[in-house]
């Protein structure tokens, strides 16, 4: 499986661990003691590394709708057998996904993370009805979702109007490492890669597990975005930033999910600390869900009202560190020091993971938490 050996580990982790806490021993007291134990406690657990699988996406899409301008396509996934079947036969989609029998049941389509292609950074099924979006006389697509397990962090589901020789528009619901979930609307295609609009629905999507969404386009080619929250088919929001259809040939319209597979995240126990409590990591997690094996750049920093950031883990700088495929690591919950012993304030634990090379943010994860 490509996993790392507890030789591997040893040779890849213990030397640059070892040189960062000695300095750090050398300049503080109490913290850093706390700081070493728990570092010790990382190395400890990475010697005895093995696998295990983690925060898969399972998204379940209800009903897609297209509606070109001219005629309207409707797929309520209720007949049991997966796309490439719908509802104008058995080659009714383009698929990029390896979907299992059982994916189309109970009138949804599952769509979870053991179907998905991989290419590069990019985990996600693709949906298609292609040749289906006529410019110049509107149409609309819509997609009917629920996620009854959870929006997983950094993955996300989303509907899309695309031409293959032209751009496209996409209206993606996605969920960053530290929990906060977005609506985006995007420009896409052609090697464009703009982010119209991004707003937050946390808030909106509390306590509910469906949604549907509406890509709207107008005689212009204008593409227009909204949310039903609930899917009570009742539109409650028009998400701001459009984009626009500039080619001349048909578009295609799809829905999917996706996932990077550079996944990084850390989530605090709490977001307030008292004394008696120990600042812990609930989560601790970096993970290489692709298929080739990827160098990266692996930085958490402990941020202090008193000094600069503090350096928890610094490696991989010199493009030595691997990260083999299907790396996946969880180091919570991991306590790492008695909240008494620091002054009050704000502090963060965050985490980035960048490419050795280029210096390409491949991901991050900022957490803020209070010593009060
Ligand atoms: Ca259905
Ligand atoms: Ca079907
Ligand atoms: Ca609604």
């Amino acid at each position: 499986m490509g996993f790392l050996t507890s030789k591997d580990v040893r040779t890849v982790y213990g030397c640059p661990y070892g040189l960062v806490l000695n300095i750090f021993f050398k300049r503080r007291n109490n913290i850093m003691k706390s700081l070493f134990l728990s570092l010790c406690f990382i190395f400890t657990i990475l010697v005895a590394y093995s696998p295990e699988s983690y925060g898969d996406f399972s998204f379940d899409i209800d009903s897609f709708t297209v509606d070109s301008g001219a005629s309207t396509i409707v797929d309520e996934f209720d007949d049991d057998i997966e796309p490439p079947s719908g509802p104008s036969g058995p080659a009714t989609y383009s698929v990029f996904a390896t979907f299992s029998t059982d994916a189309e049941s109970g009138g949804v389509l599952n769509m979870n993370s053991n179907d998905v292609f991989t290419i590069g950074n990019e985990r996600f099924i693709d949906i298609w009805l292609q040749d289906i979006i006529s410019p110049g006389i509107g149409g609309r697509i819509e997609g009917k979702f629920s996620f009854s397990n959870g929006i997983t962090p950094n993955a996300a589901f989303r509907i899309e109007i695309i031409s293959p020789i032209a751009n496209g528009v996409s209206l993606f619901i996605e969920k960053s490492p530290s929990g906060i979930i977005y609506a985006s609307v995007n420009s896409e295609g052609n090697g464009l890669g703009v982010t119209e609009s991004q707003t937050d629905i946390t808030s909106s999507l509390s306590g509910i597990t469906n949604i549907t969404l509406r890509l709207d386009v107008s005689n212009a080619n204008i593409v227009t975005a909204s949310l039903d929250y609930g899917s009570d088919t009742i539109f409650d929001v028009t998400l701001p930033g459009t984009g626009t259809l500039f080619g001349a040939a048909d578009y295609w319209a799809g829905f999917g999910a996706e996932e990077d597979a550079l996944q990084c995240g850390i989530e605090m126990s709490q977001a307030i600390y008292t004394a008696g409590d120990t600042v812990t990591a609930q989560a601790f997690r970096i993970a290489n869900l692709g298929l080739d094996p990827i160098s990266v750049e692996w930085k958490v920093w402990l941020g202090t009202p008193f000094t600069s950031p503090i350096p928890i883990v610094n490696i991989g700088a010199d493009g030595t560190f691997v990260l083999p495929a299907g790396f996946d690591l969880d180091f919570g919950p991991l306590p790492l020091f008695p909240a008494a012993i620091l002054p009050l304030g704000t502090y963060e634990l965050s985490t980035r993971v960048l490419d050795p090379v280029t210096g390409e943010l491949l991901c991050e994860d900022l957490n803020e938490f209070e010593i009060q």
